[in-house]
């Protein structure tokens, strides 16, 4: 076990480090990294698989897993569920994925085309024993159903499961146990502006719960007591992304905003990089501004 002093060197190493080190996985393009520090005390993401010469979202055919205990060095796991394998699916389409630990098990749940028709997506459900999976598809989520659905599941501390998801118009259900169905009717989120655009998040501290979404143009985000809302829109996470899909950590003590780079390397809007930023609250609760070092 480390001590309170091995623990605050390392995170300072971190701090020094993290910027240098963005964008974090270089060896295969990845983009909408889920962020999750599991019960192994790791960091895990899950994230999109980009191609490195793709003209469209169309050629994104499945999800990686990478852990990391210092932010710094990831191991990938390799391809944890591939668009093949779901034989509801089409080949390709493999949207942003957000994951959960429940029932025992870790699920991945994304959005993904039906076979023949790339606009209908749904909420696909994969299950496995293990964080590193292989992940196996167990169909998709009943009534959540259009294009650019870019879910995102919470569990609050009384344990029920909640699914936030939508383009344009947010909206939120609790989903029941099974993850398969929505445990009552859908709400759209109300958040005190007109900007959300896709990619809602969410996540919880010191009771408050922080509902976050990309604009369009920037990550942007609002507060409220319950995760329902209304939520008080508060301004900008990232202003300056031009896409900011993000989750975000609290690892060690430290927290840590997970987005992806659009430009790096000969990279594009269809060909993208995680990277990892410190995130910081201010003594009233909201949110620091990060400032990406890199689109
Ligand atoms: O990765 C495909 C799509 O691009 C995601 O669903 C959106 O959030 C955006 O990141």
């Amino acid at each position: 076990n480390n001590t309170k002093k091995d623990i605050k060197i390392e995170q300072q190493t971190v701090q020094t480090k993290l910027h240098n080190n963005n964008p974090v996985i270089r060896h295969i393009r990845t983009a909408d990294p889920s962020a999750h520090v599991w019960k192994d005390g790791k960091v895990w993401m899950y994230t999109s698989h980009d191609m490195e010469d793709a003209v469209n979202y169309d050629s994104m055919d499945g999800y990686h897993a990478f852990s990391s205990t210092d932010m710094i060095n990831w191991k990938d796991h390799g391809e944890v569920l591939h668009s093949k394998d779901i034989s509801w699916g089409a080949i390709g389409w493999m949207w942003a994925p957000t994951a959960i630990y429940k029932n025992n098990k870790y699920y991945l749940i994304y959005p993904h085309s039906v076979k023949g028709s790339k606009d209908d997506m749904r909420c696909g459900v994969a299950v496995s024993d293990v964080p590193e999976g292989p992940f196996k598809d167990l169909g998709w989520i009943e009534g959540v159903e259009g294009q650019w659905l870019d879910p995102c599941v919470f569990t609050d501390g009384d344990g029920k499961t909640y699914l936030y998801w939508g383009v344009r118009e947010p909206k939120v259900a609790r989903l029941k146990d099974n993850l398969l169905e929505l445990a009552e009717k859908p709400r759209t989120i109300e958040y005190g502006n007109t900007n959300f655009f896709e990619a809602s998040y969410m996540h919880k501290r010191n009771g408050k719960y922080y509902f976050s979404y990309n604009a369009g143009l920037g990550g942007f985000y609002g507060m409220a007591d319950n995760p329902y809302g209304p939520f008080e829109y508060k301004g900008a996470i990232n202003p300056k992304q031009r896409q900011d899909h993000h989750s975000v950590v609290n690892y060690r003590g430290q927290n840590y905003f997970f987005y992806h780079w659009q430009n790096w390397n000969g990279g594009s809007k269809f060909s993208r990089n995680v990277a990892i930023e410190y995130l910081y609250y201010n003594e009233d609760g909201t949110i620091k501004k990060i400032y990406a070092t890199n689109e």
